[in-house]
């Protein structure tokens, strides 16, 4: 697994362009809240460490992760945002659901980056099981969160 031997968690700040006057947009799936607001907060902390103000973080709630593309689609339309979070966690039951939810997801986070000049980060976990998706969202294999926050500012700041 890509993450197996690696902290989701772990950066240099030295290395990460100061995000002191960027604005970002945050848009959290509702389904497995259990996680996703662990990635949210991990995302949150690591904006707010490397400078992002509180009140320049927006936060928008949708039902699940197959929303987070029109989500992050209608804030980028509606919103003043120099990069977009999407954050949802999928996790694989009996049925074929999990493969259309990810698929969907990850299409139209991908589709979102080719037709709009606003970066939108793809925080989606997909995981076989509910433990797999602790130990990313905060556990021990750290959280999705702030990589996905570390993703945004450099992203923000692509090109200078
Ligand atoms: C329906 C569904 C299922 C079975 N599983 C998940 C999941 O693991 N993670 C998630 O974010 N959403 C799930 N959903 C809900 C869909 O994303 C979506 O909200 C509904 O199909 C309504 O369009």
């Amino acid at each position: 697994m890509a993450t197996a031997n690696k902290n989701l968690s772990v950066y240099n700040k030295a290395d990460i362009p100061n995000a002191k006057d960027l604005r970002f947009g945050i848009v959290v799936a509702e389904w497995n809240d259990q996680i996703t607001e662990g990635l949210y907060t991990g995302a949150l902390e690591a904006l707010l460490d490397c400078g992002a103000k509180e009140e320049h973080i927006l936060r928008w709630d949708v039902p699940g992760s197959f929303e987070l593309t029109f989500g992050c689609k209608k804030m980028i339309s509606t919103q003043k945002v120099d990069a977009v979070i999407a954050i949802g966690s999928v996790i694989r039951g009996e049925t074929q659901h999990f493969d259309f939810v990810c698929s969907a997801a990850a299409q139209g986070v991908k589709d979102l980056n080719v037709q709009t000049d606003v970066p939108v980060i793809f925080c989606v976990l997909t995981d076989n099981n509910l433990q797999q998706a602790i130990d990313r969202s905060g556990g021990k294999h750290g959280n999705k969160g702030t990589e996905a926050a570390i993703a945004a500012i450099k992203m923000a700041t692509l090109g200078g």
